[in-house]
């Protein structure tokens, strides 16, 4: 395991460096060719795949930017689901982006989830790593390599909430949930990516992320093996929950395809009895 971690590592110098330095205008140019040029996300997703695919531990990756299964080694023991570059249209107006990692063993789904890791490129390099035993563990690039800064701890309530989704394609029930958040006090926050927002959730305490079932997108937009699924692990691990629209824990979801998507509630312990509540959520 300590070996995908490093390379998450080494993998989130090469991307970030990428972000701050391809040429943006020439990706999309309609004659453009060479690596140089790719865009951001499909770049990203070749630096992943290059790195990992001299990782023996690493039987197989499954990446957002791909349809299928990208079987590396017979004798590797974890699939690495990832999102090489999520919320890679804010690359444009240059707000804060991310890489996210599952590690599955055996077939994929929630339970199978072993550990997790996400990178946010903003002003900072920043990397999260989380186990099924322990805290998610922060660390930032100081000078030229990841320093530990602490353990990752939500308080019993936030602040904060994010919401996601198209408003006018709320139901009813989601629609007064969230009111009733703001009317307690609780601030906006949500620019679109979902691993800044759901770090700054993390770090400032607790609060809440959704993105619901809406009646344009029924299963959310969030897919479950990349995002969605690595993700619970944090929110769990750091003493919040993670659930879906029904209640049930996201750590439980059994994609049918590896780009299912699901809704999902990620919040401190307050806001998710909330949410159990205006739901009428039974589990
Ligand atoms: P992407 O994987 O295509 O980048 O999409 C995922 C992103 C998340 O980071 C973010 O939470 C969500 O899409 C935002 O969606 P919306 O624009 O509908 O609010
Ligand atoms: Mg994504």
């Amino acid at each position: 395991m300590k070996e995908i971690f490093e390379t998450i590592k080494e993998v989130a110098f090469e991307i970030d460096s990428a972000i701050k330095r391809a040429d943006l205008g020439y990706s999309d140019s309609e004659n453009s060719s060479g690596e140089e040029q790719l865009k951001l996300d499909v770049q990203s997703d070749i630096i992943i795949e290059k790195r990992f695919a001299s990782v023996k531990s690493v039987k197989a990756l499954v990446s957002e930017e791909k349809e299928g299964v990208l079987e590396l080694s017979s004798i590797g023991k974890y699939t690495i689901c990832y999102d090489p570059l999520d919320g890679s249209s804010l690359v444009d107006v240059n707000l804060s982006v991310g890489s996210i990692f599952g590690i599955y063993e055996g077939e994929l789904n929630g339970e199978n989830l072993i550990a997790s890791a996400y990178v946010v490129y903003g002003p900072r390099i920043e990397l999260v790593i989380v186990d099924r035993a322990s805290k998610p563990k922060l660390y930032r690039v100081v000078g030229s390599e990841f320093k530990y800064i602490s353990d990752i701890k939500m308080d019993e309530k936030g602040k904060l909430n994010a919401s996601g989704g198209t408003q006018q394609n709320w139901c009813d029930y989601h629609k007064t949930f969230i009111d009733d958040l703001f009317q307690e006090g609780y601030r906006l926050r949500y620019s679109g990516g979902m691993v800044p927002d759901l770090h700054q959730i993390m770090l400032k305490g607790g609060g809440l992320f959704s993105y619901p079932a809406t009646s344009d997108r029924p299963n959310g937009k969030l897919r479950q093996l990349f995002e969605v699924i690595p993700f619970a692990l944090m929110y769990e691990q750091a003493g919040g929950q993670a659930v879906n629209h029904k209640g049930v824990r996201l750590l439980k979801l059994i994609p049918s395809h590896p780009h299912d998507t699901s809704p999902c509630f990620f919040g401190s312990n307050y806001e998710i009895e909330a949410l159990r509540k205006a739901y009428g959520m039974r589990e």
